[in-house]
This record gives structure tokens, sequence and C-alpha cells, in this order.
């Protein structure tokens, strides 16, 4: 066993409540200790304990298992075996989440990818400088964010960038798209409204940052902190493009309460597995299309369509309601793609049991098998 720093913050620090108390109790039996995944490097979790701060890598079962809930992600709570002769801690079990952002994993089709779990508070942070806030990648930012059960906040920095004019017509341009959320107008170098931030990260509370790379993600950081502990890009690029300046995900403790876990800016954003997410993000049409005709209505053609009915009157907008549209669309190719997969998958097993099956009846003939 290594420890990695120190001095190690204390599961209290970590967030550790009467929940994560209460999932763990029946492991700590099988001399499990449980501990918060702070830090990912190259599939190497960097996990607190209370006592330690340690490396650790997945038990094999968790590497054979497929699907979400066995690969961790920073925030992830973890049953951790401490063997004395390994050179690290085995993660034996992941606790089951309260939230998780998941995205589609970029380059494959048919996984989805948690970018952060147990998160209280999701920042999206969006730039009002100097092109202004991409209003279609926040609807997908919100869908996702609502999906995985975090509350989300819209964080638009870079406010000493733009006229008061510009930050509130920006601000109220996102306002029509980001129904019910909080919406916080910010500055990472004069701090401006940076201690409205602070604010949700009260009763030891987990809050995670996404956004576009160079939004201003990680000089938020430094100011919550009151100190540089993330890199930021500092070479000026006028296009906004150009190398990450953060590169893993990572946990950092926040000066009085909670914590926050800054994130390498993501481009690629695509929507898994998010039903519920574009529900909650589109309060106003779910509210639309309780008075549709029929039940599983998509707002489309259907006769008897309040979406549509509300379209057409102007209370519901078009971009609006495209929007929606486009998701949903989005949403039904992604599910395609899985059923497809999970078919292919039912026709090899199939395919499989059948040869086997065809080997034995040859060997055992007159057994009742096909003829
Ligand atoms: N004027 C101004 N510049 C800012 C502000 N916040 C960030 N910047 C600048 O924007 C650039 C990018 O900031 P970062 O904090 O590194 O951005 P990031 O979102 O962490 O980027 P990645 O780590 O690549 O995802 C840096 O040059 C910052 O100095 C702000 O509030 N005002
Ligand atoms: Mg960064
Ligand atoms: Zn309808």
């Amino acid at each position: 066993m290594s420890d990695v720093a120190e001095p190690a913050p204390s599961l209290a620090r970590l967030g550790y409540s009467e929940r994560w108390k209460a999932l763990f109790a029946p492991m700590a039996d099988d001399d499990f200790v449980p501990g918060r995944v702070m830090r990912i490097d190259r599939g190497i979790a960097t996990v607190g304990t209370g006592a330690a701060v340690v490396a650790a890598e997945p038990a094999a079962h968790l590497v054979k298992t497929t699907g979400i809930g066995s690969r961790f992600a920073v925030g992830d709570w973890v049953a951790l075996a401490m063997p004395e002769t390994h050179e690290r801690a085995i993660i034996e079990a992941i606790l089951p989440r309260t939230s998780a952002f998941v995205r589609r994993q970029p380059g494959e089709r048919e996984t989805g990818q948690v970018v952060a779990a147990n998160t209280d508070t999701i920042f999206i942070v969006q730039a009002l400088a100097p092109r202004g806030p991409n209003l279609r990648r926040l609807e997908r930012e919100l869908v996702i964010a609502w999906d995985g059960g975090a509350t989300p906040v819209v964080v638009l920095t870079k406010a000493d960038l733009v006229s008061a004019a510009d930050a509130d017509a920006m601000r109220e341009a996102v306002g029509a798209i980001a129904h019910g959320v909080d919406i916080q107008v910010v500055s990472g170098h004069t701090g401006q409204n940076i201690s409205a931030l602070r604010s949700y990260a009260e009763d030891d509370a987990t809050i995670a940052l996404f956004g576009a790379s160079g939004v201003g993600k990680s000089t938020l950081v430094n100011r919550l902190v009151g100190a540089d502990v993330q890199a930021t890009r500092e070479i000026r690029d006028s296009d906004g493009r150009g190398r990450h300046a953060t590169v893993v995900r990572e946990m950092i403790f926040l000066p009085d309460s909670g914590v926050i876990i800054d994130t390498p800016g993501m481009r690629a954003l695509a929507l898994w597995d998010a039903d519920d997410g574009v529900s909650a993000a589109f309060p106003d049409i779910e509210e639309f299309a309780h008075a549709c005709q029929f039940r599983d209505c998509t707002h489309t053609a259907e006769p008897g369509c309040a979406v549509l009915a509300a379209a057409e009157t102007g209370e519901l907008t078009d971009e609006r309601l495209d929007s929606y549209q486009r998701l949903r669309k989005e949403l039904e190719v992604s599910s395609a793609r899985q059923n497809d997969k999970l078919r292919a998958e039912k026709k090899r097993e199939d395919k499989i049991f059948s040869k086997a099956a065809r080997r034995y009846w040859q060997s055992h003939p007159g057994q009742g098998g096909r003829d």
C-alpha cells in the first residue's frame, strides 16, 4: 500500500453522510473501508478514505462487468479492500449513486460514460465573451444534468468582458431555455458574484463543473478556493480553440465546506439514455402535452396535439419546439442503436447455443432432438 498525498481529508469533509454510512454498513464486515474517488488518472483512482489518500484499481469482477454501474467515476463512493501485500487498494464495489452526469462515450456508440458521480449541483459554465453562450449546447447540457439527478445551475462567466446591458440580454436569452434553473452572472477575473457560487457548497455539498474548453471553469475553481490550485490556459487565443488546460477530472476542496469537481472541457456531448432529462428540461412542453389527445403523442403530426396548437398560437416558440424535437430525435436514434446492439448480442448467444445444441444432438441421437 502506498499513500499518494497528505494530509488526508476526513470522511466528513469528503461528504460522508448518513446515506453513505447506511449503504456501506453491510460491507464493513468484510474488512472493506469506505472511500471517495477524488481523481482518476489513466484508469487509476485516487481515493480518500478519511485515514489516508490511496491509489486504487478496480477488482476483476468490476472490470468484467459492463454497464455504467461498474465503472467508477470521480465522486463515487466505493468499498475498498486494502491488501497489505498489494501496491494498490482494490475497489470492490461502487455504492449506488445519488446522481451521475452521463454522456455517450466518445468514439463509441453503445456505451455511456459517467463524467462525475454523486454531485448535488452542476455548474454548467458558459462564457459571455467572445461569442456569448452557445444556447444549443446549453440545452444539451441541461438535459444531461437533469437526467442524471443533480440540480443544474447555469454560470455565465467572463462578465468583465461585456457591458452590463449585454450581460442582461444574454441572461434573458438563457432564461428562455433554462426553465426553473438558477442563472448566475459571474467573473473569474474580477470575482463578481463569486459569493453566490460559494453558497452552493454549504453543508459539504459536491459541485461539478461542466462546459466547453476555455469557458473559464478552472479560473472559477481558483477564485472559489482563493488560490491558484488549477492550471488555466494562459496563452491568449482569439478563436477560443486550442489546447485543453485541464486534462484530468479532479475533486478540489473548497475553503470552508464542500468540494468541487473540475473537468476538462468536453467537445462531444452526445446524449445517452436521457429521456427523463428531456422531460425535465422542457417542463413547458410537458405541461402542454398533458392536453394532447393521444397519450403517446410525439407532437409531430398527431390530431389533437396540444403542443402543436401552442406553437400555432405562439404560446410556445418555434425554436423551443425545434430544440425539443431535435433532442428527442437524437435519443430515438441512440436507443435504436442500443437495441440493435442488444439484438446482435442475443443473436450471437443464440448461435453459440444452437451450435452447442447441434453437437449435443449429434452425439446423443434418439434423445428427442430435432431430426
Ligand atoms: N476576462 C476574463 N477571462 C477569463 C475569465 N475566466 C477565464 N478567463 C480566461 O479564459 C481562459 C480559459 O480559462 P480556463 O479557466 O483555463 O478555462 P477552462 O474552462 O478551465 O478550460 P479547459 O480546462 O481547457 O476546459 C484563460 O485565459 C483565462 O484567463 C473571466 O472571468 N474573465
Ligand atoms: Mg480547466
Ligand atoms: Zn402532442
